[in-house]
């Protein structure tokens, strides 16, 4: 009999407050006396509130360092908590898109996912635990708000002794404890998903269309959760080369790597497919819901294209057939590219502050249908997170269905709706003060009286701090970024990012749209822009720095 304890603490933390998808923090910090168990009690907690019946969890997680030090201790803890029935991937691995529909198909109260996504991991990287609610989507900040608010005064936690299961076993241990009986169950973590991804495209034509037409392929999964999904999916059902799927084991320290699917981080893909051995290259991120598409000889398909071109082909893939198709979300710093393929086809858009979370309320009340980001994610209502390898197959669908090449497909598709020159400009790793410097610098314009200088040669026609009102649930979301608007359109945007670990990431997000069909490099043909972001945020003043440290 596993009994439960109340343990007392004497030291609590203030700052577990959530950011953009959950709360991410070195591996240091969690490892301090009784902080992981603080924010996971007060998780458990508002669960418990929130879901007074329902006590099926799941728990998942992208591979990282420290996750299987802290699955055991969730069995513990939601044991004691009065959780009834337990599902934890096999190897502790559950991808992030994989969580989501595992949640949705077998109505879990919601689910635990230890990941901090694209941020490096190991015992000097970066530990997550991020709360998905019952409709398999990020927790809205009601609930995460709820949570960190527990967090701040907590002086216990609940657990029960400790519990041996062996997480490399497919299976179910039940455990006899003072609370009743608690089910844990090993499971397959890629079959659910896999299954869905099966009933949304046509696998077999995507296959035979590679075959017919000698088509190679390769994906690089970062050595991140998705390298087992990668295998079964592009290997044993569409055929490809096993030895064209590269850093497919997961690690736990993502073998040193950033596993953030961009030119940047995944500089090893860039390269590969610049050999023009490939048609097509996808990379993804530690957790599986990003995702980069590369075309023949490293051809860049921007997150906003792609978002884009998806929802001009919904006819490629199955899933859309014979469907309502509601419409498409796309968050603030997102490029317009996707409003002209709305605006022609007649379907409503919508605007989100950057966070999946955002899409899931419009996607339960069939407002959307497909969504998408400029931070590498693309998705469709089938789960509620963005999903790295639907994306990859919804291109497939495109390819095998139009039969012509990445290039061919987007350069058509700026022929048609013009092009929307598009790169983000990061400066990590700034103090939390100088990152409040750039944001009030930003804001400054915002006030009504103020001077805006030019941007480049057209006159700025408005700047205005980012709000946003939920239309279904009413929930308001303030301060999500500064746009500043041209007269013929261009926006240059200042955003906080909420992923970091600790200090300040700002976000410059540069766009320029075209309908004369200019060519040219996007950074030369941005640059106006880029000065002129310079010029309102003083960021080089303030940063001490002459470059920003990541361009996408
Ligand atoms: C998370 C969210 C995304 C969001 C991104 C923004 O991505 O899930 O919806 O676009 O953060 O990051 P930042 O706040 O740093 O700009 P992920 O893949 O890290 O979970």
């Amino acid at each position: 009999m596993y009994k439960s304890t109340r343990v007392e603490t004497e030291i609590s933390y203030s700052d577990q407050k959530p950011g953009t998808s959950g709360l991410r923090k070195p591996v240091k910090t969690v490892q301090q006396v009784n902080y992981t168990e603080n924010f996971l009690q007060s998780l458990l907690e508002t669960v418990c509130e929130l879901e007074p019946t329902n006590r099926k969890l799941l728990i998942g997680g992208d591979g990282r360092y420290y996750n299987t030090t802290v699955i055991p201790l969730i069995v513990r803890m939601a044991a004691a908590n009065g959780f009834k029935e337990l599902i934890i991937g096999k190897d502790g691995l559950f991808s992030t898109p994989a969580c989501s529909s595992y949640i949705r198909l077998n109505n879990c109260v919601g689910g635990i996912l230890l990941t901090a996504s694209h941020n490096p991991g190991g015992p000097d990287g970066d530990f997550g635990i991020k709360y998905n609610v019952a409709n398999g989507g990020p927790a809205p900040d009601s609930v995460t708000n709820a949570i960190f608010e527990k967090t701040k005064t907590r002086t216990f936690y609940n657990i029960i002794d400790p519990v041996d299961i062996p997480l490399n076993a497919i299976g179910e241990t039940v455990l006899e404890t003072d609370q009743g009986q608690v089910s844990v169950r090993v499971v397959d973590g890629i079959e659910c998903h896999e299954q869905l991804l099966g009933t949304i495209f046509d696998l077999p034509k995507i296959k035979s269309y590679l075959a017919q037409n000698n088509i190679c392929i390769t994906a690089d999964a970062m050595a991140g959760v998705m390298g087992p999904t990668v295998h079964r999916i592009f290997g044993d059902v569409l055929g490809v080369d096993p030895s064209h799927l590269i850093r497919c084991t997961p690690l736990p320290d993502f073998g040193g790597s950033h596993p953030d699917p961009n030119l940047v981080y995944a500089a090893q893909l860039v390269e590969t497919m610049k050999s023009g051995r490939y048609e097509f290259g996808v990379a993804f991120d530690g957790d599986g819901d990003r995702n980069m598409i590369l075309g023949k000889d490293g051809f860049f398909v921007s997150p906003s294209d792609s978002l884009a071109v998806i929802t001009a082909n919904l006819n490629c893939i199955p899933y859309f057939a014979g469907r309502k198709f509601a419409g498409v979300g796309r968050s603030l710093p997102t490029s317009g590219a996707v409003d002209q393929v709305a605006k022609k086809l007649g379907f409503s858009l919508f605007e989100t502050p950057t966070g999946w979370k955002y899409f899931g309320s419009l996607m339960d009340a069939d407002m959307i249908s497909l969504c998408g980001e400029e931070s590498f994610g693309t998705g469709s209502n089938h789960i509620r997170e963005k999903d790295g390898i639907w994306a990859a197959l919804a291109w497939l669908s495109i390819l095998s269905t139009r039969e012509c090449s990445v290039e061919e497909v987007v350069k058509s598709h700026w022929e048609e709706y013009g092009r929307h020159f598009y790169s983000r400009h990061d400066y990590e790793n700034l103090s939390t003060e100088q990152g409040a410097q750039v944001m009030a610098a930003v804001n400054s314009f915002t006030s009504p009286d103020a001077a805006i200088p030019q941007m480049g040669d057209t006159e700025v026609a408005s700047c205005v701090n980012f709000s946003y009102t939920d239309p279904v649930t009413g929930d308001r979301a303030l301060n999500q970024g500064v746009v500043f608007t041209s007269k013929t359109g261009s926006r240059v945007i200042f955003r906080l990012s909420g992923t970091g670990s600790s200090g300040a990431t700002i976000r410059i997000y540069l766009e320029f749209y075209s309908t004369g069909g200019e060519e040219g490099d996007v950074q030369d043909i941005l640059n106006p822009l880029v000065k002129f972001a310079l010029q309102v945020s003083d960021i080089r003043a303030i940063s001490g720095r002459h470059a920003p440290t990541v361009i996408t």
